[in-house]
């Protein structure tokens, strides 16, 4: 096991069963003329983070851990978009309408991609996800169940929507979940602060949070260990 300094207390990691989850870091929210930008945000305050959910993802592939991409997508005649979720928000541009990067959150657009940055590569797992969480109608349960995966790691954005749901449907599930709090974001400072105090809020009752350098020193510590 691998010992995180974290909050609430230390996250113990154990690599053979430990996956990484980035969250949507899709151009849809990251990039100007998608969907976060149509809902009026500054989306600079996400694109920030890109450097350090690199660093994230580099540190798993080295040490040959999994690593999960979410991308959130719905099919292109809408079946799995509730009319409740296209009429909300008062976007310039709903989901599913044409805006610079192709028609919002619809799957295989430009702007559903990953950034090119932090594009998947051969052997890491790409979920197309219609609602906030990660879980449902994806599979992804089974997937991780397939792969004796125990522990997730959290990462990409919102903070407080589809990481912070994702996340507390996989501690409802049972896995050991642990947000690295300088590779996500939230278009709002506050959100973001709040959503991590309730993460570990009453003794870590959804996980634990920890900065990318202390998960970083624990895996090379434990490498000197060996
Ligand atoms: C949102 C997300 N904010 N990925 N999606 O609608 O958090």
């Amino acid at each position: 096991m691998i010992e995180v300094p974290a909050r609430p207390y230390p996250y113990s990691l154990d690599p053979k069963h430990t996956a990484l989850v980035v969250i949507d870091m899709q151009r849809d929210f990251i990039e100007k003329g998608g969907f976060g930008d149509s809902l009026g945000n500054d989306v600079a305050r996400l694109e920030a983070i890109i450097p350090t959910v690199a660093g994230l993802i580099a540190l798993f592939r080295r040490e040959g851990w999994l690593v999960i991409h979410t991308r959130e997508a719905h099919k292109r005649d809408l079946s799995d978009c509730p009319p409740s979720k296209i009429r909300r928000g008062n976007p310039s541009l709903k989901i599913g309408e044409e805006g610079a990067m192709g028609r919002l959150l619809v799957r295989g657009e430009p702007g559903n991609q990953i950034v090119d940055s932090l594009a998947a590569i051969d052997g890491e797992i790409v979920i197309d996800k219609p609602g906030k969480g990660m879980f449902w109608t994806t599979g992804l349960q089974e997937m991780l169940k397939a792969r004796g995966v125990t522990h997730l790691v959290f990462a990409g954005v919102t903070t407080e929507v589809c990481v912070q749901t994702s996340m507390r449907e996989a501690n409802d599930r049972g896995y050991e979940c642990l947000l690295v709090e300088d590779a996500t974001e939230s278009y709002f400072a506050a959100f973001k602060a709040s959503a991590i105090e309730m993460i570990v809020a009453q003794g870590g009752i959804v996980g634990w949070v920890a900065p990318l350098a202390a998960l970083e020193a624990a895996v090379l510590e434990a490498r000197a260990d060996v």
